[in-house]
């Protein structure tokens, strides 16, 4: 390996230990079996001094996970598959029903009550943090 590539490397270990990114109050939606698909919603907590910029997800509870924006538009409702998010340094970013969200498409298991289910946020290949999440019937949802 040659000497421009560790110090690279090096950089970016020392990078994404600058990203202080943490998941909280986050839950599941649990929805009646059958469904195949559900949301996670949570508050993304970035104690860092620099933007954290969110382009991936991933999940042991579905094949694929995406951060997906709400609209009403004209009356109906409709989502859309977010490219990046991004939670500026010293704030927050919140996915609350109606709004954003993690989708997680194609569950690889049904999901009730008092089920936990693991999703990592990444940055390209890059994890940024990782929470077990509790699943929430809906009919508990506020
Ligand atoms: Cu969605």
């Amino acid at each position: 390996m040659n000497r421009h590539l560790l110090a690279l490397i090096l950089l970016s270990f020392s990078c994404s230990a600058l990203a202080e990114l943490t998941i909280k109050d986050g839950y599941v939606r649990g929805l009646p079996p059958g469904q195949p698909n559900t949301a996670a919603f949570m508050r993304l907590v970035n104690s860092g001094d620099q933007d954290v910029v969110i382009t991936a997800a991933d999940s042991n509870g579905a094949e694929l996970a995406e951060v997906h924006s709400h609209k009403h538009q004209n009356g109906m409702m409709s989502m859309e598959k977010v490219d990046q998010v991004t939670v500026p340094a010293k704030g927050e970013f919140v996915l609350a029903p109606g709004k954003y969200h993690l989708m997680l498409i194609r569950l690889t298991k049904p999901l009730r009550e008092g089920d936990e289910v693991e999703v990592r946020l990444l940055n390209g290949d890059v994890e940024l943090t990782r929470a077990t999440l509790p699943v929430r019937s809906v009919l508990n949802e506020r």
